[in-house]
């Protein structure tokens, strides 16, 4: 049995080729490493790694956690500027007994003593997108309008279940703001045993809802893949809602040991791929259902 799910459509040709290598017996943190660093090196998808959106001041600043959920250890970069795939640098963080979530320039050092390769991750495209957002002087509300962080979940042949997370977090973030993606318990989290979750969208709500323990823990005590999502979801929005505050942006998938999946959202529609067995599939959860998505829909999905 392997199974893996990962955020958005931009996730699709990456999780095909990891989904390859899982049916070839290889181990969920490779299927995870080779989904992500896909996207990171891809200057064309802006919100992660290479070309990534930039901070208030034109940096591209990353974000990623590796969570092992075999052994209950992660690894996690927040802040960090030039490390070309910071998945890397979680994934080798992960199994560390002690400095094993890395900010800033220890991170960013960490790697290089790693040997990881490094460049500069702005693209002419990300400092055209930012100096576009100066111009029209969308400082603060377009933060929150430009993201998509790539969030992937893998359950291999021999029972590994592993998340990873990597984004350069919300447009026009504050110099030195992390989100909920390097987080453990907000952004990510995985336990072997009862199932992993993963979250995208305003990092600022998801952690204060620890969407991603929420899930799991549900799953913990019976709750499915999808039973967990939905129930994580819904309570917090109430919260939300009896705060007097809406339902926020947030989207959430779950992995469960047997590999059947879920996946909730705020979102009017919230694409992810799935990827098992039976092949690779685009699906999206549109006004609350899970549905998997036809040809002629990708085109509209975000
Ligand atoms: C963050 N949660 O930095 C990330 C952004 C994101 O889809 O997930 N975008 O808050």
């Amino acid at each position: 049995m392997h199974a893996i799910i990962a955020t958005w459509k931009m996730s699709y040709p990456s999780v095909c080729d990891a989904q390859h290598l899982l049916q070839e017996g290889a181990a969920a943190g490779d299927a995870v490493v080779e989904a992500i660093t896909q996207i990171e090196d891809d200057p064309t998808l802006n919100s992660v790694g290479y070309g990534g959106l930039p901070d208030r001041d034109g940096h591209v600043m990353l974000d990623a956690a590796y969570m092992d959920g075999q052994t209950l250890r992660c690894g996690a970069i927040m802040s960090a500027e030039g490390i070309r795939n910071p998945i890397l640098a979680a994934r080798k963080l992960c199994g560390r007994e002690s400095n094993c979530v890395l900010a800033g320039r220890g991170a960013e050092l960490f790697a290089i003593e790693e040997g990881l390769p490094m460049r500069d991750m702005c693209t002419h495209a990300s400092m055209q997108h930012w100096r576009e957002a100066i111009r029209m002087e969308h400082r603060k509300l377009s933060a929150y309008r430009d993201h998509d962080t790539v969030c992937v979940l893998a359950l291999d042949e021999d029972g590994g279940l592993v998340a990873g997370t990597s984004t350069s977090g919300l447009f026009m973030k504050a110099p030195g703001r992390v989100g909920d993606s390097p987080l453990i318990g907000s952004g990510y989290y995985a336990d072997a045993r009862y199932g992993a979750a993963a979250a995208t969208g305003v990092g600022e709500e998801i952690m204060r809802g620890c969407l991603s323990y929420e899930i799991v823990s549900l799953m913990k005590r019976g709750a499915s893949a999808q039973q967990a999502c939905e129930e994580a979801m819904n309570d917090f929005v109430s919260r939300k809602l009896e705060l007097g505050e809406d339902a926020g942006s947030m989207s959430v998938i779950a992995l469960a040991p047997d590999g059947t999946f879920g996946a909730a959202t705020t979102l009017d529609v919230f694409p992810f791929t799935v990827g098992n067995e039976s092949g690779v599939h685009l699906c999206a959860v549109k006004n609350g259902v899970v549905t998997e998505v036809t040809e002629e829909e990708v085109a509209k999905l975000p």
